[in-house]
């Protein structure tokens, strides 16, 4: 499995630190929603579902946090700890959101608005969606 990570241009002087991000360029879909988790619980862990038609980025703008994701035959572990980079999260990917530190803050950038039936909840069925969907790609 591939991660996908951007490295977002940081425009930085003697004040500091500002970063610019626009659809199609440094996020590579139309922005259609943004969101973000904060004030999140220690030992929480979130997430627990795959998106059929979804892809998004997610950036640990202040604080970290690991984000495990799962196409149905592989896992990886991403740390998320700079506000500089992102974590591109494609269709069909099982994700699970952890380890936040005290005051992290994760924000998202969808490719959709909010679609209660976008989302599989259930691993079994995630993984039988996934196994439908290559075998159809690859007859
Ligand atoms: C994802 C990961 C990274 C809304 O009303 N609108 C929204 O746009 C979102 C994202 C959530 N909600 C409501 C639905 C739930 O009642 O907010 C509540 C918490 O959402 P959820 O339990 O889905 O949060 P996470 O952290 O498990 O997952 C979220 C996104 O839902 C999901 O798409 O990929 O963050």
């Amino acid at each position: 499995m591939q991660v996908v990570k951007y490295a977002f241009s940081q425009h930085g002087d003697e004040r500091g630190q500002l970063i610019a991000l626009e659809e199609y360029s440094d996020i590579p879909f139309e922005i259609k929603r943004v969101y973000y988790m904060y004030d999140t619980k220690p030992g929480v862990r979130r997430g627990y579902h795959a998106h059929k038609n979804l892809e998004q980025i997610l950036v640990c703008v202040h604080g970290s946090c690991d984000v495990l994701l799962d196409n149905g035959t592989e896992k990886k572990i991403v740390s998320l700890e700079k506000p500089y980079e992102g974590l591109y999260v494609p269709n069909d990917m099982w994700r699970e959101m952890y380890n936040f530190s005290e005051g992290a803050v994760l924000l998202v950038f969808a490719s959709d608005i909010y679609k209660e039936e976008d989302y599989i909840r259930d691993y079994d069925e995630f993984l039988k969606f996934v196994k439908k969907g290559s075998e159809e790609n690859h007859g």
